[in-house]
């Protein structure tokens, strides 16, 4: 009697910890997907784990003492049970996990050209990865040093480049992370749906200032947005020769591109 209320105890405590354990609201759709991905496994691995350490818990109590014990004899219809039960829960994982890996957000690669074609209406960010720095290049021209700046509830598609070694983009708050090869182009897709400040980390080992390989991302409203493009582009007229010279050889030489437009941090 005591060991079962124990145990419907125990039952209420993981159950409540999950219940208001909840995640807050995601900052991206990629983050939105992936936790939702989170929930749904978890409420499956939830049910799974507290039966089998039930199970566990009630055969320790009710066979203690037992020092005689009777050898388990075949029981082909629970095999088969226990054996299908296991294949439908993976069949489950496996879908789940599918559909959200083929998520326009989360494999804009690997999207079919339906897609691609919807991309065709995303702003897009030009990366520039280099030992140990982020360069921006948006729309006009325009680029901010380790300070990438986007609107919110906008489709934001980054071509990522790297100048020297392999770098990795990642913004654990947008669930976004995507490798940066040298002398090849990869594609990362976000649309942030909360406006603050987040980090941005280089998240491969690139090198002995890879610590300082990080950056701010700001997701700004759109007007906010709008405001903040219209002062770099204004800036940014006065050493237009500049921005522009420097523009067709910005991927060569990101190291000398401190005469740009810079956007202050
Ligand atoms: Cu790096």
């Amino acid at each position: 009697m005591r060991l079962s209320r124990a145990l419907a105890w125990l039952s209420m405590l993981a159950i409540g910890a999950v219940l208001f354990t909840s995640p807050a609201a995601a900052q991206s759709v990629n983050r939105a997907a992936i936790d939702e991905l989170n929930k749904q496994l978890l409420y499956v691995a939830l049910p799974l784990t507290l039966f089998v350490e039930l199970t566990l818990v009630y055969a320790i109590y009710r066979f203690r003492g037992n020092d005689n014990p009777r050898p388990t004899i075949d029981d082909p219809a629970l095999e088969i049970t226990w054996t299908a039960a296991t294949g439908a829960i993976l069949v489950f994982v496996g879908i789940s996990g599918f559909f959200v890996l083929t998520n326009p957000y989360i494999s804009p690669a690997a999207a079919g050209p339906t897609d691609g074609a919807e991309m065709g209406d995303d702003m897009e960010v030009e990366v520039l990865a280099y030992q140990w720095s982020w360069e921006f290049t948006y729309p006009n021209n325009v680029t901010t040093q380790d300070r990438l700046v986007i609107p919110r509830d906008t489709d934001v598609r980054f071509t990522l480049t790297s100048t020297d070694v392999i770098h990795s983009i990642y913004i654990p708050d947008f669930g976004l992370k995507q490798d940066i090869f040298p002398e090849q182009e990869t594609v990362a897709r976000t649309n942030a749906t909360q406006a603050g400040n987040y980090t941005l980390y280089c998240a491969e080992l690139c090198g002995s200032g890879h610590s300082r390989m990080h950056g701010t991302v700001t997701v700004m409203n759109q007007s906010a947005y709008d405001d903040w493009m219209a002062r770099q582009t204004a800036a940014g007229d006065g050493t237009a020769a500049n921005s522009t010279a420097n523009a067709s050889s910005a991927t060569a030489t990101p190291a000398n591109s401190s005469a740009r437009l810079t956007a202050p941090a």
